[in-house]
Parts: C-alpha cells; structure tokens; sequence
C-alpha cells in the first residue's frame, strides 16, 4: 500500500505513535509518506520506503498567523495526487481530521477518492477537543473520516460521551517496539547516578500540567525520607520551571536529576526501579508501557486507559489523581520488599508483551485493508 501520515512531528505520544508505526509500515514493504512541518522526532534512518515531504507556508505580513491548515492541505492535495496514495492516515484530530476532510472534497473534484483514517490519541478528545472553540470541527470532522481508531477503550467511550459519534471506533492500543525497548545492563549508568546503590525512580513526559509533574516530586520527596534514593526527570516543557522551584522548596535538588530531552530514554529506563506517571489525564500512558517494556513497575493515577495498562496490584499501582500520600506507600512497599519488586518486574514486561508491535502494526494493516474493501464496494454498487 502506499500510505500517507500525518501528525505532529514532536516528541509527542501522538508523533512518536505515527512515526514508529510508519517505520514498521515501511519495514513490511508499505510506502510511506510522512506529511509534516518538520520531520518526525523519530524519523532518524534513511529507508528506501519512507518518504518525507516538508509543509512550509508563505508567510505574508497580513498573516498575524500563518494558515498552516491551508498549506497542509494543499500539500496533501499535492502528495496525494502525485504519488498515488492509497490511504491517508491522520493522527491527533485537531486540526488534521479536518484538513484531511478539506484534502479529500478537493481532490473529489478531480475524480480522485482518498480514504481517510484518523486516530485519536487524548487530549484532542478529553481537553482540547470538547473545549467550545474546537468541539463542531472536531465532531463533524471526526464523523468525515472513513476509520476511526482510538488508543484505548477508555478513549473510545470519551469520544464516544462527548461527541455524537454515527461510526465504528475501532480500539487500537499503542505499541511497544522490543528490539528497543527492553532491560539492558547499563551498571556504569547505575553507579554514576546512584553511586551508594540508591534506588532510582523515573518520570518522562512533556512537562505540561496534565501530567502532574509536581505530584512526582511530593511522592519522591516522601520515598526517600524512607529509602535511600534518586529521581530522574525526563522531557522539558512548560511546567519545567515550576517543578524546580518545588524541588528548592523541599530541599530535594540534589537527588534529582533534569536531564531534559533524551532520545535513547531505553538506556535511562534500564537502571530504573520504579516509574511514576500521576497524570490527570492520560488516554493510554505510552511512557509507561515503554518502562514496562524494560521490566520497570508502574505507580500511576487510575484516569483514562491508564488501568489497561497498569494492573493494580500486578504490574504497579494505582491511585485516584491527587493522592499523592498513597503513591508514596505503593512505591516504598514496593521498593522495601525484593521478592514482590521482581514479582512486578516480571508482571510488567509480561503485560507489556501484550503490545508488541508485531501484534498491534497487522491491526492496523487489517484496518486500512477494511476501509479500502469498503471503498472498493461503494465504487461498484455506484457503476
Ligand atoms: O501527552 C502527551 O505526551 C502527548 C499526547 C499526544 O497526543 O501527543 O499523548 C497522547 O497520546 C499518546 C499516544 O497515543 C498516549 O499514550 C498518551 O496517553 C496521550 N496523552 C494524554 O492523553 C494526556
């Protein structure tokens, strides 16, 4: 198949989603097209089926903002018709579901159908999207689209509550690379960060409010008045500063570490104990089925898909978003206790196997497979 996608090219879950499943799409033998305004943070190897095309718009000085809406669909309009794209796959809805629609009705003119698939990572559902300003676009252009997938089953009901949705959403979970992803022995890594074998805790993610960065601290800050321990914090982002100013308050600085964006965060996660996500809101948690992946236990918040992720108990634990004093206790009781730490190491990388793109990537083929045969027979019942 020759497939276009689209999404943001950051560090994001949504980007970092599309990018791994296009480089998997490219290694079965698909063609694809990414359609961005950068290239992707995870497009880093040249491969002869992967195929990048840059979204520049003119800049003009009555534009207080550039109309990038405008130029990305002029810019499928363009990739669509000249390389033959079978399928357009756009991830994160806002606004890519709507100027793939826009795309779509253009090229229609020319006699030219192009089925369009859009996938909902999050927060383009549970808080920008059903905020007032985008909710009628969102909705209609989300019911526009020939295939709907979600990430998770938590998702699919949100999207499902908050929009009048006429179409199947098809749950498609996010994936987990293991040729990447999995425990490796980095003891030198070990002994520069925790030199005296402190325990090692870990948190990533883009620093926004939603992931309630701050909320890691307080329950770092409870965990090492009781063990001995370090707390590594991964990815930037507006709440950065914020958290540092936490970190002086509590007088926690020195146990912890900033290490910004990091690309190779397998090789942080590999000396980890314990990995804490108490995000207020979370469709799916790929940063944490990649920590499970390389057999850390989880201590997240119970919101959105997080608990089909996390089992309580099992892989990790869970708490209600806020409580802070609990996630502690989950995380010294676990951290105190060795025989129950690798019981749950086990657990985790067990669940996360689960994921594996070699059983989430056929899914996805099988879809597109499903739209295009429904498009197939449309054409025939209309000749
Ligand atoms: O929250 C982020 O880090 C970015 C965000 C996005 O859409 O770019 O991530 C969302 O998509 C990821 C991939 O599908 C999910 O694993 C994350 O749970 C989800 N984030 C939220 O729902 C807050």
């Amino acid at each position: 198949m020759k497939i276009g996608i689209v999404c943001y090219p950051t560090f994001g879950g949504s980007g970092v989603v599309a990018t791994e499943l296009g480089k998997g799409l490219a290694e079965k033998g698909h063609k694809v097209h990414f359609i961005t305004y950068r290239q992707p943070a995870r497009f880093d190897r040249f491969h002869e089926n992967l195929f990048y095309h840059e979204v520049s718009s003119l800049d003009y000085p009555l534009f207080e903002y550039p109309p990038y809406e405008t130029a990305l669909a002029s810019k499928l309009v363009d990739v669509i018709k000249y390389e033959n794209l079978d399928i357009l796959h756009v991830h994160y809805a806002i606004p890519h579901a709507a100027v793939a629609y826009m795309a779509k009705k253009i090229l229609l003119e020319e006699g030219i159908y192009i089925p369009v698939i859009t996938t909902l990572h999050g927060t383009d559902i549970t808080l920008v999207g059903k905020d007032a300003s985008y909710a009628p676009v969102v909705a209609f252009s989300i019911n526009k689209s020939d295939g709907i997938t979600a990430v998770s089953g938590s998702l699919k009901k949100d999207t499902q509550k908050h929009f009048k949705i006429r179409k199947e959403v098809r749950v498609i979970p996010n994936f987990i690379d293991f040729n990447r992803f999995s425990k490796s022995n980095k003891d030198h890594f070990k002994k520069a960060i925790a030199p005296n074998n402190e325990k090692i805790l870990v948190h990533v993610s883009n620093f926004r409010k939603v992931k309630r960065v701050e909320d890691v601290v307080h329950i770092f800050n409870a965990v090492r008045k009781k063990i001995p321990s370090k707390l590594l914090l991964i990815g930037d982002g507006p709440e950065r500063r914020n958290v540092e100013q936490l970190c002086r308050d509590l007088g926690t600085c020195e146990d912890i570490r900033f290490l910004g964006k990091q690309d190779a965060v397998e090789e942080l996660l590999a000396v980890a104990d314990l990995f804490l996500i108490p995000s207020g809101s979370e469709s799916f948690g790929l940063a944490a089925l990649e920590a499970m992946a390389c057999e850390v236990p989880i201590i997240s918040s119970n919101v959105g898909g997080l608990p089909e992720v996390n089992i309580h108990g099992v892989t990790g634990f869970l708490s209600d978003v806020g409580n802070v004093k609990e996630m502690a206790e989950h995380a010294i009781n676990l951290l105190s206790d060795e025989t129950k730490h690798n019981e749950f190491r086990a657990n985790a990388l067990k669940h996360a196997q689960r994921y594996d793109i070699k059983h989430i990537l056929p899914e996805y083929e099988n879809f597109y497979k499903e739209i295009l045969a429904a498009e197939k027979k449309r054409k025939e019942v209309a000749t």
